[in-house]
């Protein structure tokens, strides 16, 4: 909220338990839609089955598919993080890593504060995502045991960590304002390259609400 409101949007919090027309009654009356972190999505979206070590909200799943197909449906700006990138990727057919075993990175890291930047991301060099950082090599902060697997179809991979994991997704049609990033760029706002996600989210936001405006 603080991040959000730091690049100049008025958040509105829309908590779990409201019904479908709500939603789109809730998104009418504003600009763009972030999803932000938390529990793991439920994986029967992905035709799994439940992973012992996967955390559900089913009233926050139904919630955020909802709010996700009704925002892409008005051409609206989307930003997710962490499990805000995770259950975008999985509204849109794609699915998850439910389990990251220790690799050559510890992405989870409850530890340490997030703060701290663990590890770092290559972004692809003709991304939106590169493109508004200003460079094709971040410092992030990591804290998540599951990571996208089988991107959406709608959604391209444009940022990796060393050990291969997909770190952020963007859409592939490039009119199209909707990044999830798996790091936490809200903890990282004095580095430039992080605030500037907000601050581009925030412009596309208003971008859009001069067009739909102008079209209304
Ligand atoms: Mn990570």
């Amino acid at each position: 909220m603080q991040a959000l409101a730091k690049a100049g949007a008025t958040p509105i919090a829309v908590p779990p338990g409201v019904d479908g027309s709500c939603t789109r009654q809730v998104l009418e009356q504003v600009d763009g839609l972030f999803l932000p972190g938390g529990v793991d999505p439920h994986p029967r979206w992905f035709g799994e089955e439940v992973h012992p070590k996967t955390t559900i909200d089913e009233e926050l799943d139904a919630l955020e598919l909802q709010a996700i197909t009704c925002a892409v449906s008005m051409g609206m700006p989307i930003l997710g993080v962490c499990r805000g990138s995770q259950i975008l990727n999985v509204a849109l057919g794609g699915s998850l890593i439910q389990h990251l075993e220790p690799g050559t990175i510890n992405h989870y890291r409850p530890d340490l504060p997030l703060s701290t930047e663990v590890h770092e991301v290559r972004l692809a060099d003709d991304s939106r995502l590169a493109k508004l950082s200003g460079t094709q090599l971040l410092r992030v902060n990591s804290l998540h045991h599951q990571a996208i697997s089988r991107p959406a179809p709608a959604l391209r991979v444009v940022a990796q960590s060393e050990d291969g994991l997909a770190e952020a997704v963007e859409a592939l049609d490039p009119a199209r304002w909707m990044i999830g990033v798996q790091y936490h760029p809200e903890e990282l706002l004095n580095h430039e390259a992080h605030s500037s996600l907000f601050d581009d989210f925030v412009s596309a936001c208003s971008e859009f609400a001069s067009k739909r405006r102008g079209t209304a």
